[in-house]
C-alpha cells in the first residue's frame, strides 16, 4: 500500500470489522482454497492456508476443512506438504518463482504425479492445530455435525501423521528434536535477520538470469527483501532443482541448513494437537506413544536453543555449528508456542517480551510485537520481516500466551491488534513506528485471525460500529 493512501477506518465504515474480514476472505476464495492475497500472492501457501482455515472455521467449518484438504491433496510421497500449490489460472507473470520455475517437482518421483504443481519447500507446520480447531468450533459453536467433523479428522489424521513424520525424519537427521530448513522461505519469515549469518555464507553459483515480480505489486521496494537476498533465495531454489528435489541429494548439497526454532516450537504444539486428534479417533496406542516421544524430543531440542544472555531462543546453523544471534519475535514465540515451560522461564520470557527492546519500545506506534527488535542491528522499519509487525504473528503469540495462562497480556495484544487493523485495514504487515499498512492489501490470513479474535469476545470498536 502506498504511504500516500489514507488509512481505511473499518470501525467507522458502519459495517463492522467482522463483516469486512469476511469480505476479504470471500474475495480471495477460489472455491476449495484461498489466495494468500489478491495480487502479490495468487497461489495457495501452506501456513497461510492453515491459519486461514482457523478463521474460516468460524464462518463455515466445512469450508475450513476443505481448505486443509485441498492443500493435503498435494502432499508428497515422503509426507512433505509443499509450501506453495500453484494456481494454474494465475497469469504466468504474476508471481516468481512460479510453477514453470519449479519444473523439478514434476520430475521427482516423490511429488504428486499431475498438476497443479507445487514447490518443493515447506512452511511451519500449523496444520494439526488448525484441524483440531475446526473440530472444536464445529462441535461447540456452529452446531456442525460431529459425525461429519469426525470423518474429516479421520481423513486428515494419517496425512498429518505423515507430515510430522517427514519433519522428524528427513528434516531432523541429527535427531535434535529441531526442524532443519533449507531455505529462508521455509521459515515463513523470509528476510528476518535470523538468517543473515547463514545466508551470508551461501556462495551463489552460475544460474540463469531472473526477473523479480514481487516488486511490481508494492509501491516501495524497501518493503520487500533486497536483491542481495533474492539472489540467494533463487540460488537456493536452483540447487534444489539440480538435486531434482531428492531428499538425500538436498541434504548432501544444500548450503543453507538451519534448525528453525519457531518451526520446531510450532511442531511441538502441532504434535500435541495431533495427539488429541488421535485420542478422539481412538488411534492405535503406538501412534500416541510416538507423538508423546516427539513432543518430548522437541522440548528437549528447544532447550538447547536457549541463550541466557539474550534471554531468547535462537536458531542453530547446522553447517557452521553455531547459534544465530538476532533479537526477533521468534525468540519468544518459539518457546511460548511449544508450551510446557517452567514457571521461572515463562516469567523471564514474558518480562523480556514487555521490555523496552520489544513491546515496551518507546517508538512503537502501538505496543504490538515488532518482527525484529528496534534495538537489533538488523532492524529496518519498513522491510518485511526486519521490523514491521504482522497480525498473524501477534495472533500466534496471543494463542500461546492464552494457553500459558497469561490472559491479561494476551487480551491486551488482541485488543491492540484489532485496533490496528480497524484503523489501517487487513494489510500484510505494518510499520511499527507509524502503523502504516505495508506489502499486500487484503491479506487473507490477516482477515482470518481478525475473525477468530472477534469470535472470542466482543471488541469495543466493533460494538460501536
Ligand atoms: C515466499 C504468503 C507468503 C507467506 C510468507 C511470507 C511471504 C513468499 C514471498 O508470503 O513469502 O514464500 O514471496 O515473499 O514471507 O510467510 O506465507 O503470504
Amino acid at each position: 500500500m502506498s504511504g500516500e493512501d489514507p488509512p481505511r477506518s473499518f470501525a467507522d465504515s458502519g459495517r463492522g470489522l467482522a463483516h469486512e474480514a469476511k469480505e476479504v476472505l470471500r474475495n480471495n476464495d477460489m472455491g476449495g482454497w484461498t489466495k494468500a492475497a489478491p495480487n502479490l500472492y495468487p497461489h495457495q501457501w501452506s501456513w497461510d492456508s492453515a491459519l486461514i482455515a482457523i478463521g474460516l472455521a468460524r464462518l463455515d467449518p466445512r469450508r475450513a476443512a476443505r481448505e486443509l484438504e485441498t492443500l493435503f491433496d498435494r502432499q508428497w510421497k515422503t509426507g512433505k506438504v509443499p509450501h506453495i500449490v500453484f494456481n494454474e489460472d494465475a497469469p504466468a507473470d504474476s508471481y516468481f518463482p512460479g510453477a514453470d520455475h519449479w519444473y523439478c517437482t514434476a520430475d521427482s518421483p516423490d511429488a504428486p504425479p499431475a498438476s497443479p504443481y507445487t514447490s518443493c519447500l515447506v512452511q511451519p507446520p500449523v496444520h494439526a492445530i488448525a484441524a483440531r480447531h475446526i473440530w472444536e468450533v464445529a462441535r461447540e459453536e456452529n452446531g456442525g455435525s460431529t459425525n461429519e467433523s469426525r470423518a474429516f479428522l479421520g481423513r486428515i489424521y494419517p496425512k498429518l501423521l505423515g507430515w510430522h513424520r517427514y519433519l522428524l525424519t528427513y528434516r531432523d537427521r541429527e535427531e535434535m528434536g529441531l526442524v532443519t530448513i533449507y531455505h529462508p522461505w521455509e521459515s515463513g519469515m523470509d528476510n528476518s535477520p535470523r538468517w543473515d549469518g547463514a545466508l551470508g555464507r551461501v556462495e551463489v553459483g552460475d544460474m540463469p538470469d531472473f526477473e523479480r515480480r514481487d516488486l511490481q505489486h508494492v509501491d516501495d521496494p524497501s518493503e520487500r527483501p533486497t536483491d542481495f537476498e533474492y539472489k540467494r533465495y533463487i540460488w537456493l531454489v536452483e540447487s534444489m532443482k539440480r538435486a531434482v528435489c531428492d531428499e538425500d541429494a538436498i541434504y548432501e548439497a544444500q548450503q543453507f541448513q538451519v534448525k528453525d526454532v519457531l518451526a520446531s516450537g510450532i511442531l511441538v504444539a502441532a504434535n500435541e494437537a495431533l495427539l488429541e486428534i488421535a485420542e478422539i479417533l481412538e488411534a492405535p496406542d503406538e501412534d500416541r506413544e510416538l507423538m508423546r516421544a516427539w513432543t518430548h524430543r522437541g522440548r528437549e531440542g528447544l532447550e538447547r536453543c536457549w541463550h541466557e544472555d539474550l534471554g531468547l531462543y535462537l536458531d542453530y546453523d547446522v553447517l557452521a555449528g553455531e547459534l544465530l544471534q538476532a533479537r526477533t519475535v521468534a525468540g519468544f514465540l518459539a518457546p511460548l508456542v511449544a508450551g510446557g515451560l517452567e514457571p521461572a522461564r515463562l516469567k523471564a520470557l514474558v518480562t523480556r517480551l514487555q521490555s523496552a527492546e520489544f513491546l515496551g519500545h518507546p517508538d512503537l506506534y502501538r505496543p504490538l510485537p515488532p518482527s525484529t527488535s528496534p534495538d537489533d542491528p538488523g532492524f529496518m522499519r519498513r522491510s518485511y520481516w526486519r521490523g514491521p509487525f504482522w497480525p498473524v504473528i501477534t495472533w500466534l503469540l496471543w494463542w500461546s500466551l492464552e494457553r500459558a495462562g497469561e490472559k491479561e497480556l494476551a487480551d491486551r495484544l488482541r485488543q491492540t491488534a484489532l485496533a490496528q487493523i480497524s484503523e489501517h485495514g487487513f494489510g500484510e504487515y505494518f510499520d511499527p513506528f507509524t502503523g502504516e499498512s505495508l506489502g499486500a492489501e487484503d491479506q487473507s490470513w490477516t482477515a482470518a485471525v481478525a475473525l477468530e479474535w472477534l469470535a472470542e469476545e466482543p471488541y469495543p470498536e466493533q460494538k460501536a460500529s
